[in-house]
C-alpha cells in the first residue's frame, strides 16, 4: 500500500488528486510543514530534500510531486500522454513547465508578496511578472484545447489544477478576469468526485493554520543567517 507524506498545498495537491482519480489504495500521511516536521530525520530518508509531497511505495522512496506523477503513470498508465513521441514530447514539455515555471515562479511570488519584509518591491515586481507570464501561457494552452494535452483530461491537468486552486493568493482576487480558460478548468476539475476527495484529505488531520515566528523559523531557515 502507497504511504502519502503530504500537507494540503499546491505541490502535495497534484498528486492527491492523482492518486484519488486512479483509485491507487493509499494510506495519507500528514506533514505538518509550520511545524517543521518536514525536517524530521524519518521523513528526510523518504525526502531529503525536506519538502511536502513524499510517498513510499513498498521498499520504492518517491520525492518530489513531478517526480510522483511520472512513477504512477508509468504504474497505472492512467490519464498519461498517447506512447509516441510526439505525444509524449507534449506532455513532459508541460509537465516540466509546471514544475519548473508555475510551481518555483508562484511559491516565490506568495513569499514575497505575503512574507517577506521590506524592502520587496523589486522582488514582488519580478516574481509576480514571471507567475502572471507562466499562467497567461497556459490560459492560453486552454483558450485553444479544452485541455492541456488537446482533448483528454490528464495528469498534466491535475499538475494545473494544484497551482491553479491557489490563484487567487498568488496573482491577486481579480486574477480570474484576465485567466478565464483557467478558471474553466479548475471549476471543471473541482467538481469531479476525485478532486473532492483530494479536498477532504485536509480535513482528516489537524494542519497548524498560522504562519507565525515558530512557522517561519522552519519555512524559512535562510532567515537565520541574517540574524547573525
Ligand atoms: N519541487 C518540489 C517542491 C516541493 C515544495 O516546495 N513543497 C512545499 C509545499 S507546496 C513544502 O513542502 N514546503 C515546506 C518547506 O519549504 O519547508 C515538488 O514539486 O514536490
Amino acid at each position: 500500500m502507497i504511504e502519502f507524506y503530504f500537507h494540503p498545498s499546491p505541490n502535495p495537491m497534484k498528486v492527491a488528486l492523482y492518486l484519488e482519480e486512479t483509485g491507487e489504495s493509499y494510506v495519507s500521511v500528514p506533514i505538518d510543514t509550520r511545524t517543521g516536521e518536514q525536517h524530521s530525520d524519518a521523513f528526510k530518508a523518504i525526502n531529503p530534500n525536506a519538502k511536502t509531497p513524499a510517498m513510499r511505495d513498498g521498499e520504492i522512496r518517491v520525492f518530489d510531486s513531478t517526480a510522483m506523477l511520472l512513477y504512477l503513470a508509468e504504474k497505472t498508465g492512467k490519464f498519461t500522454a498517447a506512447n509516441t513521441p510526439a505525444a509524449r514530447a507534449e506532455m513532459l514539455s508541460w509537465l516540466m513547465f509546471v514544475a519548473t515555471g508555475i510551481g518555483p515562479y508562484c511559491g516565490q511570488a506568495v513569499h514575497f508578496k505575503h512574507f517577506a519584509p521590506e524592502p520587496k518591491a523589486y522582488a514582488v515586481n519580478r516574481y509576480d511578472f514571471e507567475a502572471w507570464r507562466h499562467w497567461n501561457l497556459i490560459n492560453d494552452q486552454l483558450a485553444k484545447h479544452p485541455y492541456m494535452l488537446d482533448d483528454a483530461y490528464t495528469l498534466v491537468d491535475m499538475a494545473v489544477w494544484g497551482w491553479a486552486r491557489a490563484i487567487p493568493f498568488v496573482l491577486g482576487a481579480d486574477a480570474w478576469e484576465k485567466l478565464p480558460h483557467v478558471k474553466r478548468l479548475l471549476d471543471e476539475i473541482n467538481a469531479r468526485p476525485a478532486a473532492q476527495r483530494a479536498e477532504a484529505l485536509k480535513a482528516k488531520f489537524t494542519f497548524k493554520a498560522e504562519v507565525d515566528d515558530d512557522a517561519r523559523k522552519v519555512l524559512f531557515p535562510q532567515n537565520a543567517r541574517l540574524a547573525t
